[in-house]
Protein backbone atom coordinates (compact mmCIF):
# COMPACT_ATOMS: atom_id res chain seq x y z
CA UNK A 1 0.00 0.00 0.00
CA UNK A 2 1.41 3.31 -0.72
CA UNK A 3 0.03 4.96 2.31
CA UNK A 4 3.25 2.82 4.04
CA UNK A 5 5.93 5.33 2.30
CA UNK A 6 4.52 8.72 3.60
CA UNK A 7 6.32 9.94 7.13
CA UNK A 8 3.25 9.33 8.86
CA UNK A 9 2.09 7.82 12.34
CA UNK A 10 1.91 4.13 12.06
CA UNK A 11 -1.27 2.81 12.94
CA UNK A 12 -4.38 1.40 11.73
CA UNK A 13 -6.33 3.88 9.50
CA UNK A 14 -9.50 3.68 7.52
CA UNK A 15 -9.41 4.30 3.74
CA UNK A 16 -12.26 5.47 2.06
CA UNK A 17 -12.48 6.49 -1.83
CA UNK A 18 -13.94 9.96 -2.58
CA UNK A 19 -15.59 9.27 -5.73
CA UNK A 20 -16.15 13.08 -7.15
CA UNK A 21 -13.31 13.85 -9.11
CA UNK A 22 -13.22 13.16 -12.69
CA UNK A 23 -9.41 12.39 -13.30
CA UNK A 24 -7.43 11.26 -10.10
CA UNK A 25 -8.10 8.78 -7.54
CA UNK A 26 -8.55 10.09 -4.49
CA UNK A 27 -8.86 8.29 -0.79
CA UNK A 28 -10.06 9.72 2.72
CA UNK A 29 -7.51 8.19 5.33
CA UNK A 30 -9.35 8.10 8.89
CA UNK A 31 -8.31 7.75 12.31
CA UNK A 32 -10.85 7.23 14.92
CA UNK A 33 -13.35 8.91 12.60
CA UNK A 34 -11.60 12.15 12.14
CA UNK A 35 -10.15 12.53 8.34
CA UNK A 36 -6.72 12.98 8.64
CA UNK A 37 -5.06 12.51 5.11
CA UNK A 38 -5.99 12.79 1.36
CA UNK A 39 -4.08 10.10 -0.54
CA UNK A 40 -4.21 10.40 -4.06
CA UNK A 41 -3.29 8.31 -7.13
CA UNK A 42 -2.69 10.71 -9.88
CA UNK A 43 -3.32 10.40 -13.35
CA UNK A 44 -0.64 9.64 -15.74
CA UNK A 45 -2.24 10.05 -19.09
CA UNK A 46 -3.70 13.22 -18.29
CA UNK A 47 -0.53 14.95 -16.56
CA UNK A 48 2.45 14.28 -18.51
CA UNK A 49 5.22 15.61 -16.24
CA UNK A 50 3.91 14.69 -12.38
CA UNK A 51 7.95 15.53 -10.79
CA UNK A 52 7.14 18.93 -12.63
CA UNK A 53 3.82 19.13 -11.45
CA UNK A 54 4.97 18.25 -8.15
CA UNK A 55 7.21 21.43 -8.39
CA UNK A 56 4.55 23.79 -9.63
CA UNK A 57 3.35 22.74 -6.00
CA UNK A 58 6.29 23.12 -3.79
CA UNK A 59 6.67 26.43 -5.06
CA UNK A 60 2.82 27.51 -4.83
CA UNK A 61 2.23 26.25 -1.39
CA UNK A 62 4.79 28.39 0.51
CA UNK A 63 3.56 31.45 -1.04
CA UNK A 64 -0.29 30.54 0.03
CA UNK A 65 0.83 30.06 3.61
CA UNK A 66 -0.72 33.26 4.59
CA UNK A 67 -2.96 34.40 7.79
CA UNK A 68 -6.60 34.40 6.70
CA UNK A 69 -5.87 31.31 3.96
CA UNK A 70 -5.58 27.92 5.33
CA UNK A 71 -2.84 25.90 3.19
CA UNK A 72 -2.41 22.72 2.57
CA UNK A 73 0.54 20.99 3.29
CA UNK A 74 2.37 18.00 1.10
CA UNK A 75 3.08 15.22 3.61
CA UNK A 76 7.03 13.92 2.03
CA UNK A 77 7.66 9.95 1.69
CA UNK A 78 10.44 8.39 4.13
CA UNK A 79 12.92 9.26 0.89
CA UNK A 80 12.10 12.91 1.26
CA UNK A 81 10.09 13.01 -1.81
CA UNK A 82 7.55 14.99 -2.30
CA UNK A 83 5.50 12.04 -3.76
CA UNK A 84 5.89 8.19 -4.04
CA UNK A 85 6.55 6.68 -7.13
CA UNK A 86 5.83 2.54 -7.23
CA UNK A 87 6.92 -0.23 -8.80
CA UNK A 88 4.59 0.11 -11.98
CA UNK A 89 5.32 3.79 -12.39
CA UNK A 90 2.37 5.20 -10.64
CA UNK A 91 2.65 8.22 -8.88
CA UNK A 92 0.98 8.78 -5.26
CA UNK A 93 1.43 11.61 -3.16
CA UNK A 94 -0.21 12.46 0.74
CA UNK A 95 -1.71 15.81 1.62
CA UNK A 96 -3.07 17.37 5.39
CA UNK A 97 -6.91 17.07 5.88
CA UNK A 98 -8.13 20.18 6.84
CA UNK A 99 -10.28 19.92 9.83
CA UNK A 100 -13.98 20.78 10.19
CA UNK A 101 -13.38 21.53 6.66
CA UNK A 102 -16.63 21.17 4.37
CA UNK A 103 -16.83 21.33 0.15
CA UNK A 104 -20.29 21.68 -1.69
CA UNK A 105 -20.79 20.42 -5.17
CA UNK A 106 -23.92 22.53 -5.28
CA UNK A 107 -25.43 25.92 -3.56
CA UNK A 108 -27.95 28.41 -3.27
CA UNK A 109 -26.51 30.26 -0.22
CA UNK A 110 -25.98 33.85 -1.21
CA UNK A 111 -23.30 33.66 1.86
CA UNK A 112 -21.40 30.85 0.03
CA UNK A 113 -21.08 32.65 -3.33
CA UNK A 114 -19.92 35.82 -1.66
CA UNK A 115 -17.24 33.62 0.55
CA UNK A 116 -15.94 32.25 -2.99
CA UNK A 117 -15.99 34.77 -4.86
CA UNK A 118 -13.81 36.53 -1.52
CA UNK A 119 -11.40 33.66 -1.54
CA UNK A 120 -10.88 33.05 -4.89
CA UNK A 121 -9.51 37.15 -4.48
CA UNK A 122 -7.40 36.11 -1.70
CA UNK A 123 -5.71 33.22 -3.77
CA UNK A 124 -5.01 35.72 -6.91
CA UNK A 125 -3.53 38.14 -4.42
CA UNK A 126 -0.88 35.66 -2.86
CA UNK A 127 0.18 34.32 -6.15
CA UNK A 128 0.36 37.99 -8.38
CA UNK A 129 3.82 38.11 -7.45
CA UNK A 130 4.87 34.55 -8.97
CA UNK A 131 6.32 34.94 -12.34
CA UNK A 132 4.81 32.74 -14.81
CA UNK A 133 7.83 31.26 -16.18
CA UNK A 134 8.26 29.86 -12.96
CA UNK A 135 5.70 27.19 -13.26
CA UNK A 136 4.95 24.40 -15.52
CA UNK A 137 1.78 24.01 -17.65
CA UNK A 138 0.75 20.92 -16.74
CA UNK A 139 -1.55 20.70 -19.53
CA UNK A 140 -0.57 22.19 -22.46
CA UNK A 141 -3.44 24.77 -23.55
CA UNK A 142 -5.75 23.68 -21.20
CA UNK A 143 -8.24 26.33 -21.33
CA UNK A 144 -7.71 26.86 -25.19
CA UNK A 145 -10.74 27.09 -27.08
CA UNK A 146 -9.12 26.55 -31.07
CA UNK A 147 -7.59 23.49 -29.43
CA UNK A 148 -10.48 22.30 -28.13
CA UNK A 149 -12.53 22.92 -30.81
CA UNK A 150 -10.06 21.11 -33.02
CA UNK A 151 -10.12 17.98 -30.69
CA UNK A 152 -13.93 18.10 -31.18
CA UNK A 153 -14.04 18.40 -35.10
CA UNK A 154 -11.66 15.07 -35.10
CA UNK A 155 -13.99 13.10 -32.50
CA UNK A 156 -16.62 14.00 -34.20
CA UNK A 157 -15.09 12.55 -37.76
CA UNK A 158 -14.10 9.22 -35.67
CA UNK A 159 -17.26 9.10 -34.04
CA UNK A 160 -19.64 6.15 -34.12
CA UNK A 161 -22.81 6.34 -35.86
CA UNK A 162 -24.58 5.98 -32.65
CA UNK A 163 -23.27 8.20 -30.64
CA UNK A 164 -23.24 11.56 -33.25
CA UNK A 165 -27.05 10.40 -33.60
CA UNK A 166 -27.63 10.87 -29.88
CA UNK A 167 -25.40 13.81 -29.93
CA UNK A 168 -26.46 15.40 -33.03
CA UNK A 169 -28.45 18.34 -31.53
CA UNK A 170 -25.49 19.36 -29.06
CA UNK A 171 -23.13 19.15 -32.34
CA UNK A 172 -24.92 21.67 -33.75
CA UNK A 173 -25.40 24.41 -30.64
CA UNK A 174 -21.38 24.34 -30.71
CA UNK A 175 -21.00 25.55 -34.08
CA UNK A 176 -24.03 28.05 -33.95
CA UNK A 177 -22.54 29.27 -30.28
CA UNK A 178 -18.85 29.11 -31.38
CA UNK A 179 -19.42 32.02 -34.02
CA UNK A 180 -20.95 33.95 -30.93
CA UNK A 181 -18.41 33.51 -28.71
CA UNK A 182 -15.49 34.08 -30.80
CA UNK A 183 -17.35 37.28 -32.35
CA UNK A 184 -15.92 39.39 -28.88
CA UNK A 185 -12.86 38.09 -28.00
CA UNK A 186 -11.32 40.22 -25.31
CA UNK A 187 -8.01 41.91 -25.87
CA UNK A 188 -5.09 42.81 -23.97
CA UNK A 189 -5.32 40.91 -20.75
CA UNK A 190 -2.51 39.89 -18.47
CA UNK A 191 -1.28 37.02 -17.45
CA UNK A 192 -1.83 35.74 -14.50
CA UNK A 193 -1.24 32.71 -12.64
CA UNK A 194 -4.74 30.86 -12.44
CA UNK A 195 -6.10 27.75 -10.50
CA UNK A 196 -7.59 26.72 -13.77
CA UNK A 197 -10.26 24.45 -12.27
CA UNK A 198 -12.39 26.92 -10.07
CA UNK A 199 -15.50 25.06 -9.10
CA UNK A 200 -17.37 25.13 -6.10
CA UNK A 201 -16.17 22.01 -4.86
CA UNK A 202 -12.83 22.98 -5.08
CA UNK A 203 -13.53 25.39 -2.23
CA UNK A 204 -13.17 24.73 1.18
CA UNK A 205 -15.34 26.22 3.19
CA UNK A 206 -14.86 25.98 7.72
CA UNK A 207 -17.78 24.10 8.97
CA UNK A 208 -17.86 26.06 12.05
CA UNK A 209 -18.23 29.74 10.75
CA UNK A 210 -19.16 29.53 6.88
CA UNK A 211 -16.00 31.24 6.17
CA UNK A 212 -13.92 30.26 2.80
CA UNK A 213 -10.84 28.56 3.95
CA UNK A 214 -8.85 27.88 0.21
CA UNK A 215 -9.15 26.05 -2.43
CA UNK A 216 -7.80 23.11 -3.14
CA UNK A 217 -7.10 21.11 -6.56
CA UNK A 218 -3.73 22.60 -6.93
CA UNK A 219 -2.75 20.65 -10.41
CA UNK A 220 -4.01 22.60 -12.60
CA UNK A 221 -2.46 25.96 -11.33
CA UNK A 222 -0.51 27.64 -13.85
CA UNK A 223 -0.79 30.85 -16.51
CA UNK A 224 -4.06 32.11 -17.44
CA UNK A 225 -6.32 34.81 -17.71
CA UNK A 226 -8.36 36.03 -14.43
CA UNK A 227 -11.53 35.45 -16.20
CA UNK A 228 -11.01 31.83 -16.72
CA UNK A 229 -11.16 31.65 -13.06
CA UNK A 230 -14.17 33.49 -12.94
CA UNK A 231 -15.92 32.14 -15.29
CA UNK A 232 -15.39 28.53 -13.87
CA UNK A 233 -16.42 29.31 -10.48
CA UNK A 234 -19.62 31.38 -11.51
CA UNK A 235 -21.17 28.56 -13.88
CA UNK A 236 -21.40 26.58 -10.37
CA UNK A 237 -22.46 29.36 -8.93
CA UNK A 238 -25.54 31.22 -10.48
CA UNK A 239 -26.76 27.36 -11.36
CA UNK A 240 -27.97 25.42 -8.11
CA UNK A 241 -27.62 21.95 -10.18
CA UNK A 242 -24.97 19.38 -10.71
CA UNK A 243 -22.87 19.50 -13.75
CA UNK A 244 -24.75 16.10 -15.07
CA UNK A 245 -27.99 17.12 -14.44
CA UNK A 246 -30.50 15.94 -16.66
CA UNK A 247 -33.73 18.11 -16.31
CA UNK A 248 -32.41 20.82 -18.58
CA UNK A 249 -35.38 22.89 -17.52
CA UNK A 250 -34.00 22.92 -14.05
CA UNK A 251 -30.94 25.08 -15.18
CA UNK A 252 -30.77 28.60 -14.16
CA UNK A 253 -28.95 31.61 -13.87
CA UNK A 254 -29.27 33.56 -10.86
CA UNK A 255 -27.97 36.94 -10.88
CA UNK A 256 -27.86 37.32 -7.10
CA UNK A 257 -25.77 34.68 -6.55
CA UNK A 258 -23.20 36.24 -9.53
CA UNK A 259 -23.62 39.49 -7.64
CA UNK A 260 -22.26 38.07 -4.23
CA UNK A 261 -19.23 36.23 -5.73
CA UNK A 262 -18.84 39.64 -6.91
CA UNK A 263 -18.81 41.40 -3.59
CA UNK A 264 -17.10 38.52 -2.39
CA UNK A 265 -14.37 39.48 -4.84
CA UNK A 266 -14.04 43.07 -4.22
CA UNK A 267 -13.58 42.30 -0.15
CA UNK A 268 -10.64 40.77 -0.65
CA UNK A 269 -8.97 43.61 -2.73
CA UNK A 270 -7.45 42.11 -5.64
CA UNK A 271 -6.63 44.37 -8.31
CA UNK A 272 -8.00 43.76 -11.57
CA UNK A 273 -7.31 46.09 -15.00
CA UNK A 274 -10.88 47.79 -16.52
CA UNK A 275 -9.71 45.05 -19.65
CA UNK A 276 -9.92 41.95 -17.10
CA UNK A 277 -13.49 43.46 -15.10
CA UNK A 278 -14.52 44.01 -19.10
CA UNK A 279 -13.48 40.28 -19.88
CA UNK A 280 -15.71 38.67 -16.57
CA UNK A 281 -18.60 38.43 -18.70
CA UNK A 282 -17.20 36.58 -21.76
CA UNK A 283 -15.47 34.01 -18.99
CA UNK A 284 -18.97 33.40 -17.63
CA UNK A 285 -19.85 32.26 -21.11
CA UNK A 286 -16.63 30.96 -22.44
CA UNK A 287 -16.29 28.23 -18.98
CA UNK A 288 -19.28 26.18 -19.64
CA UNK A 289 -19.26 26.06 -23.08
CA UNK A 290 -15.55 24.86 -22.89
CA UNK A 291 -16.07 22.18 -20.08
CA UNK A 292 -19.44 21.54 -22.12
CA UNK A 293 -17.00 20.81 -25.76
CA UNK A 294 -14.54 18.95 -24.01
CA UNK A 295 -17.43 16.29 -22.25
CA UNK A 296 -19.03 15.87 -26.08
CA UNK A 297 -15.64 15.37 -27.41
CA UNK A 298 -15.11 13.02 -24.94
CA UNK A 299 -18.75 11.32 -25.77
CA UNK A 300 -17.89 11.00 -29.46
CA UNK A 301 -14.57 9.40 -28.46
CA UNK A 302 -16.37 6.84 -26.49
CA UNK A 303 -14.85 8.43 -22.93
CA UNK A 304 -11.81 7.82 -22.63
CA UNK A 305 -10.61 10.72 -20.75
CA UNK A 306 -12.67 11.69 -17.84
CA UNK A 307 -13.57 8.67 -15.71
CA UNK A 308 -17.70 8.48 -16.50
CA UNK A 309 -19.87 6.45 -13.60
CA UNK A 310 -22.61 5.62 -16.22
CA UNK A 311 -23.08 5.18 -20.08
CA UNK A 312 -24.49 8.95 -21.30
CA UNK A 313 -22.55 10.76 -18.52
CA UNK A 314 -19.93 12.88 -20.96
CA UNK A 315 -23.64 13.86 -23.05
CA UNK A 316 -25.41 14.40 -19.98
CA UNK A 317 -22.67 16.88 -19.01
CA UNK A 318 -22.39 18.48 -22.37
CA UNK A 319 -25.83 19.33 -22.05
CA UNK A 320 -26.11 20.40 -19.03
CA UNK A 321 -23.31 22.25 -19.18
CA UNK A 322 -24.23 24.23 -22.74
CA UNK A 323 -27.33 24.71 -21.40
CA UNK A 324 -25.71 26.95 -18.50
CA UNK A 325 -23.55 28.65 -20.82
CA UNK A 326 -26.77 29.42 -23.08
CA UNK A 327 -28.31 30.84 -19.99
CA UNK A 328 -25.39 32.64 -19.02
CA UNK A 329 -25.54 34.54 -22.72
CA UNK A 330 -29.04 35.18 -21.92
CA UNK A 331 -27.86 37.03 -18.95
CA UNK A 332 -24.42 38.65 -20.01
CA UNK A 333 -25.41 42.20 -20.12
CA UNK A 334 -26.74 42.25 -16.70
CA UNK A 335 -24.31 40.38 -15.65
CA UNK A 336 -21.92 43.08 -17.01
CA UNK A 337 -24.28 45.86 -15.50
CA UNK A 338 -23.53 44.12 -12.18
CA UNK A 339 -19.54 43.86 -12.56
CA UNK A 340 -19.59 47.46 -13.32
CA UNK A 341 -21.46 48.44 -10.66
CA UNK A 342 -19.79 46.43 -8.15
CA UNK A 343 -16.25 46.26 -9.48
CA UNK A 344 -16.29 49.50 -11.11
CA UNK A 345 -14.61 49.90 -14.35
C1 LIG B 1 -11.93 17.61 -14.20
O1 LIG B 1 -11.27 15.73 -11.87
P1 LIG B 1 -11.72 17.10 -11.59
O2 LIG B 1 -13.17 17.14 -11.20
O3 LIG B 1 -10.83 17.82 -10.66
C2 LIG B 1 -11.23 18.52 -15.21
C3 LIG B 1 -11.76 19.94 -15.06
C4 LIG B 1 -13.28 19.96 -15.15
C5 LIG B 1 -13.86 18.95 -14.15
C6 LIG B 1 -15.35 18.78 -14.26
C7 LIG B 1 -7.49 18.05 -15.47
O4 LIG B 1 -11.56 17.99 -12.92
O5 LIG B 1 -11.25 20.71 -16.11
O6 LIG B 1 -13.78 21.22 -14.79
O7 LIG B 1 -13.31 17.66 -14.37
N1 LIG B 1 -9.80 18.50 -14.95
C8 LIG B 1 -8.92 18.11 -15.89
O8 LIG B 1 -15.98 19.71 -14.91
O9 LIG B 1 -9.26 17.82 -17.03
MG1 LIG C 1 -9.32 19.20 -11.03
Amino acid sequence: MALEHFVIERKRYDVSPIVQGYINNTFKIVDNGIPKYLLQHLNRDVFQDIPGLMQNLQAILPLLNQKGYSSIDLTPTKARTPFYKDMDGEYWRLMTYIPESISYNTTKDLNVAYESGRILGVFHRLLKDLPETALLETIPGFHDLDKRVNEFQKAKKNASLDRSEKAKKWILFTETTLSKINANLPRELPIRICHNDTKLNNFLFSKKTGKALCLIDLDTVMPGYFHFDFGDAIRTIVNPNPEDQKELGEISFDLKMAEAFLHGLKESDLELTATEKKALPYGAVLMPFLHGLRALTDYLNNDIYYQVRYPEQNLDRSKSLFTVAQKTMDHKEELANSVSEILGS
